[in-house]
């Protein structure tokens, strides 16, 4: 029986009956990650890089108060023109938006929620959340992390944004029992950049390959899920000592003007587009359309 608050689009729903490979895609990223249009002319390129590569999209939000796997055009360009004004919902948000029937973005861990309601296992986005640099004092760790460890669905992402402090992210992975694969590489990707410093734990060079891990992981333990680190094309990279600069600026920003809490990574975000002159908007397009071919590819190998 389907969940009482889950709403499949058709699609979905049709892909899901009969049995056809699909991928979840996160809505944070259209309402708060990109300016409009270019976050709805993002989303909507994102699902057809899915089908395309043979899987069905389903992108999630929480509308009216029922979990929505799989949006219709209009829902996506609604979400895009009202952008920060659709709260960013992740976990602990996600009973009060309901009970009270509101919208809401959903961010990586909340969106892994409604994509292992529907039974999706595939689900790609940008960048995922984690322990922010100065999280010793402030503890902000992202509520990403912890949906990571404890729910089984499959994350491909260009890494992670030194937004973020890297290394403990992955400390952190480590001890919640969260593979991290990177495709066709030993480095864990730094999101504009093809190099952490840090290493994956496991290098797998095709999507059937990351398919088997996946199946085996589940087969041992069916609870929790895993990291797979795409790189961003080299031809899309940016300069790696620019854009330390330009996120130690941000980061400093934001510590000046007192952000805190869930609105950090949307700050974060649009700082870093303003101070590249929105050279980093073009970069997240390109990665994130990587990671959707990437994530069907897998699905479709399962
Ligand atoms: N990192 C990015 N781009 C994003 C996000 C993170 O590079 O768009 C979004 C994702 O939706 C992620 C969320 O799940 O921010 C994490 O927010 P927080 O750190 O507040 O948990
Ligand atoms: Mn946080």
């Amino acid at each position: 029986m389907m969940h009482p608050f889950l709403s499949l689009s058709p699609e979905a729903e049709a892909a899901i009956h009969k049995r056809q490979p699909l991928v979840a895609l996160e809505s944070t990223i259209i309402a708060h990650g990109m300016p409009y249009p270019q976050n709805v002319e993002t989303a909507l390129l994102v699902e057809k890089t899915v089908r395309d590569a043979g899987a069905i999209p389903a992108t999630c939000a929480i509308l009216n108060g029922k979990l929505k796997a799989g949006l219709t055009t209009d829902e996506i360009e609604y979400l895009g023109k009202n952008g920060s004004n659709i709260p960013k919902a992740s976990r602990r948000d996600l009973a009060y938006l309901l009970s009270k029937n509101l919208n809401g973005a959903t961010t990586v861990a909340s969106t892994m929620i409604i994509a292992h309601l529907a039974g999706i296992r595939i689900f790609a986005t940008g960048g995922i959340g984690g322990v922010h640099r100065g999280a010793t004092t402030t503890m902000d760790i992202s509520a990403d992390l912890q949906e990571l460890a404890n729910t089984p669905v499959a994350v491909v992402s260009a890494g992670a944004k030194s937004i973020l402090d890297l290394g403990l992210t992955l400390e952190y992975l480590e001890t919640m029992g969260v593979p991290v694969i990177g495709y066709q590489t030993p480095d864990f990707p730094a999101f504009y950049t093809r190099k952490s410093g840090y290493k994956v734990d496991f290098q797998l060079d095709t999507p059937q390959e990351i398919a088997q891990l996946l199946h085996s992981k589940w087969t041992l333990d069916p609870r929790g899920g895993a990291l797979i680190a795409n790189p961003v094309p080299e031809k899309d990279q940016l300069d790696a000592n620019l854009m330390e600069k330009t996120i130690a600026q941000a980061v400093a920003d934001a510590d000046k003007q007192g952000i805190r809490g869930k609105a950090i990574t949307p700050f974060l975000l649009s700082k870093i587009e303003q101070l590249t002159g929105g050279r980093s908007l073009q970069t997240n397009i390109a990665l994130v359309l990587n990671n959707a071919r990437l994530a069907a590819e897998i699905a479709v190998g399962r």
